[in-house]
């Protein structure tokens, strides 16, 4: 069997997704996700251009040669649009593989450990009283885990908290929270991180205070603190046992992670930007992490995460793959097949997909009583219904970024 033709799809049913699909002479088809947030195009291009063409004619069933010869025959390696590209092949591959022989990924990957995969869900208000009615509507949609974002007193509006309209969420199309907005420009907003630390933990106090103490609860810092900040949240949010603070200092720093380690045991969560084990070296080894962030999408495909949780698992540190809207449903359906596999599995974030985005692309995979499985069709278990694609095209879409309350930009 062989490659016969490969495709770069772009749609955006709610936001904006970029499929590769690998087809073999023999008519199987494998899909791969290769989205990056506010630079999709990019990542297109670099498929169309200097990948597809070297699939073609190749053995579609050499998963591994296939990633180590994308990966080191470029000479540049690593970053995000190389290692989303060299994702989608890998992962389009799997699909294959499993559909040829006929059987669910996970099956492939050794197997279920689990029944299926404990799911967060991400509440937020701009007040304490709206926060508890995003968590209440999260309970009753069935999350056994809540990530916790909250807005600031005195800043307008924060990254990570929803601001949809109650007309666009009654339309259907409310992510409880989707930071990318359509547009040709980035959107600003303030921010002032002492204001934020001094605000988190009272909101935390006032969760536990209404919800109990059992409930799992995760906060995501978003890369914004220095690393004495981070070092006293971590501190302050003791008393409410999260399950995790996420990015809480500058991905790139990771001697940060050492001095807030020293003075807190709130567990760490790190990595939705980091595209390679190597990113993630020093701080498995050092054990100054307890859950990895990565995704399937980012991270070179289901082989190389498949490594860095073999890697994390000898320390006692588990998955916690990112899992926000702009995952699509082939990158999460890989994710999820490899979470029930591994036997360190922690936790999956989850953002269900909007009603367009589950049309495009139709998954196997499940979500019920805060659980989510891949299912058991072959392969990765999603088809994408290209037609469906067609009617919705690319738009700009970008991330928002933040200046300090003076204009100026942050260092964070
Ligand atoms: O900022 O998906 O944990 N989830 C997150 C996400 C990311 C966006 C980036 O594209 O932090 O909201
Ligand atoms: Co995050």
């Amino acid at each position: 069997m062989r490659i016969a033709r490969a495709d770069v799809i772009v749609t955006s049913p709610s936001r904006n997704f970029v499929t590769l699909k690998i087809t073999t002479d023999d008519g199987v088809t494998g899909l791969g996700d290769a989205t990056l947030n506010g630079r999709e195009l990019a990542v297109a291009a670099y498929l169309r251009d200097h990948v597809v063409p070297l699939l073609v004619g190749r053995d579609p069933a050499r998963i591994e040669d296939t990633w180590q010869f994308l990966y080191r025959s470029a000479y540049w390696r690593r970053g995000p649009v190389t290692m989303a590209a060299i994702a989608a092949v890998d992962t389009a591959l799997w699909d294959i593989k499993g559909k040829v022989a006929n059987l669910p990924l996970y099956q492939l990957l050794g197997g279920a450990c689990r029944t299926g995969l404990r799911a967060y869900g991400h509440a937020s208000g701009t007040t304490v009283a709206e926060l508890f009615d995003s968590i209440r509507e999260h309970i009753a949609e069935g999350f056994t885990a809540i990530r916790v974002q909250t807005a600031v007193p005195g800043l307008g509006a924060v990254y990570g908290v929803a601001t949809s309209s109650v007309a666009a969420q009654s339309a259907g199309e409310r992510y409880d929270y989707d930071p990318a907005q359509r547009g040709a420009q980035p959107t600003l907003e303030e921010w002032d991180t002492g204001a934020y630390l001094r605000y988190v933990p009272t909101v935390f106090e006032a969760v536990r205070s209404e919800f109990g103490p059992e409930l799992p609860l995760l906060h995501d810092g978003h890369h914004r603190m220095t690393t004495i900040q981070a070092a006293r949240l971590g501190k302050a949010l003791e008393p409410y046992d999260l399950f995790w603070l996420e990015d809480c200092t500058p991905a790139e720093n990771q001697d940060a992670l050492r001095v807030v380690r020293q003075h807190t045991t709130t567990p760490l969560a790190i990595g939705e930007v980091f595209n390679t084990v190597w990113d993630f070296q020093t701080l498995i080894r050092e054990q100054l992490i307890d859950y990895v962030r990565a995704a399937v999408t980012h991270f070179g495909g289901v082989s190389a995460l498949k490594k860095l949780a073999d890697f994390a698992a000898q320390y006692q540190i588990k998955s916690g793959f990112h899992g926000p809207t702009d995952i699509s449903p082939v990158g999460m359906a890989a994710q999820l097949h490899l979470g029930l596999a591994i036997h360190n599995f922690g936790i999956q974030e989850y953002m269900p997909p909007s009603a367009a985005t589950s049309a495009v692309f139709q998954h196997a995979f499940t979500f019920a009583g805060g659980s989510l499985h891949p299912g058991e069709a072959s392969g990765l278990g999603v088809e994408l219904d290209e037609t469906a694609a067609a009617g919705f095209p690319y738009q700009q879409a970008y991330l928002p970024y933040a200046r300090l309350r003076d204009g100026t930009m942050h260092d964070w």
